[in-house]
């Protein structure tokens, strides 16, 4: 093999890639510019302010869309090989739908392609990052099964005005995140049903990749010669104790949070995760629903999901232990009821600026290994990975993160053999942290949002990244980075 480790450097593959990446609403700004249509996010921060943490807008955030060639210079001076980036759809389709096209919207990204290019560095476009198109929200959004058809539309849309440029595509970015949190929980929409529309959602966003997936290898494969898949987070959850009700309730909870999106792709079988199935199908008539609140695929819908992707997007940053909960079933659903675990965490483990992330390098390891045995080992690119902090230059406990996660990440590659072909750090500059507003960092930059250009300023965790993106090598010590 090709990798090598030395007393001095541990380092990659020659292959293997390094980037980072953005989301539109949490960089671009510009939200109501030219024909731009409103999305969810637009609405929700302006109509619920007291639901974001510093009551702060995604309006301006870190106006990328007018500075766009100034981050691709900070890429530049990184030296990644890829940029992963967002397409904002109501920038491209101002309600949703493809009666209306924003000649703009195709304009500013394919000027980003452009300077991308300019500058020898490959895109990878993810369609959809939680910013839906409000006037396909007023429908329903993604718990209405008719978007299956618009985000195939649309994503017809990308295809024709990039496809002969995006060699990489990602569906969708975290559909655990978006239907659980948005359709159960806090995150736009808001205000949903936990247990219920969080189970709509992902059926229809499972359908959606699908077709989405089967229509590239129908109509453009051939032709533009890309690669689809779909991005799913996953925190490891490692048991609690070493009780069988603890590792029992470990891998229940891991095949809700992530099986749930993971499995129906990249099983062998296809469809739900039999205990997600079995579980929800059981509590719902306890509750005494007439039909389970887990959809049923048709059979030819397994099929068209099952083995949709060219390669595993993972977002991961975390691990939290899992404890074995005897919830009783109330007439109310929830997804945690039917999960029926808890989630605790080591109080040794350190903390970072958001309170759902604690820094445990071997997870990462565990998780990769898990997906390696469940869904014999896919090829895997690293979509996200990264820390918050406060603002500040001096990121020593970031540049610790990554020196300890890119170490799991190597040891994963050459000791166990998992397929990892690229790394992303999660994000190439401070940005709109959704309901966290602008209070959680995670940037290689720091942004000054008080600034009217909204400046950029390296951290310490830039020259670091920079030094492993363009060597490959992690730096047996990185006190002496220039
Ligand atoms: C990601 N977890 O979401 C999102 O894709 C980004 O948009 C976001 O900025 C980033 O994380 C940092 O928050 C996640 O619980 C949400 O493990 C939850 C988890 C991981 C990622």
């Amino acid at each position: 093999s090709d990798a090598f480790e030395t007393d001095s450097k541990i380092c990659f593959p020659k292959k293997f890639m390094f980037g980072v990446a953005t989301a539109a609403y949490q960089i671009e700004g510009a939200w109501n510019v030219s024909a731009k249509g409103e999305s969810i996010w637009d609405r929700y921060t302006h109509t619920h302010p007291e639901r974001i943490f510093d009551h702060n807008t995604g309006d301006v955030a870190a106006d990328s869309y007018h500075n766009f060639p100034r981050d691709v210079e900070l890429m530049k001076q990184l030296g990644v090989q890829f940029y992963r980036f967002s397409i904002s759809w109501p920038r491209i389709l101002p309600n949703g739908l493809t009666n209306e096209v924003n000649e703009d919207g195709i304009r500013y990204y394919n000027d980003l392609l452009e300077e991308l290019f300019r500058n020898g560095i490959m895109p990878i476009v993810t369609m959809y990052h939680w910013d839906l198109p409000q006037s396909l929200q007023d429908m329903g959004g993604w718990t209405n099964p008719i978007i299956i058809d618009y985000f195939v539309d649309y994503a017809r849309i990308l295809f024709e005005a990039f496809g002969d440029k995006v060699k990489v595509w990602i569906t969708v970015n975290e559909p655990l995140s978006f239907c659980e949190d948005g359709y159960g929980g806090d995150d736009a929409p808001g205000s949903r049903s936990s247990g219920f529309e969080d189970y709509l959602c992902g059926h229809n966003v499972l359908i959606a990749h699908g077709r989405v997936y089967r229509m590239y290898q129908e109509k453009y494969v051939k032709q533009q010669k890309g690669f689809v898949g779909i991005t799913i987070d996953f925190r490891w959850i490692e048991p609690a104790s070493t009780s069988d009700d603890d590792q029992r309730a470990a891998e229940v909870i891991r095949q809700f949070s992530f099986g749930w999106f993971a499995h129906p792709i990249f099983s062998q079988t296809g469809d739900y995760p039999p205990i997600m199935r079995k579980r929800i199908d059981i509590i719902s008539k306890r509750q005494h629903f007439h039909r389970s609140r887990l959809p049923v695929f048709t059979p030819e819908e397994v099929e068209i999901i099952r083995g949709s992707a060219d390669f595993f997007g993972l977002n991961h940053y975390t691990t939290s232990l899992a404890v074995y909960s005897d919830t009783k079933i109330t007439p109310q659903p929830s997804f945690y009821t039917d999960m029926g675990g808890i989630l605790k965490e080591k109080p040794e483990w350190p903390k970072s600026n958001s309170t759902w992330l604690k820094v445990v390098p071997w997870g990462f390891r565990k998780a990769l290994n898990w997906i390696k045995n469940s869904y014999n080992n896919p090829l895997v690119l690293v979509t996200e990975n990264g820390m918050s902090l406060e603002p500040g230059l001096q990121d020593t406990r970031r540049v610790n993160y990554i020196d300890g996660y890119l170490k799991a990440l190597h040891t994963a590659i050459v000791k166990d053999k998992c397929n990892v072909i690229g790394y992303t750090y999660w994000s190439l500059i401070d940005n709109f942290e959704w309901t966290r507003g602008f209070s959680e960092r995670f940037g290689l930059y720091e942004v000054d949002y008080d600034s009217p250009n909204k400046t950029r300023t390296a951290r310490l965790s830039a020259a670091y990244y920079g030094k492993i993106a363009r060597t490959k090598c992690i730096p047996s010590s990185w006190y002496f980075v220039d």
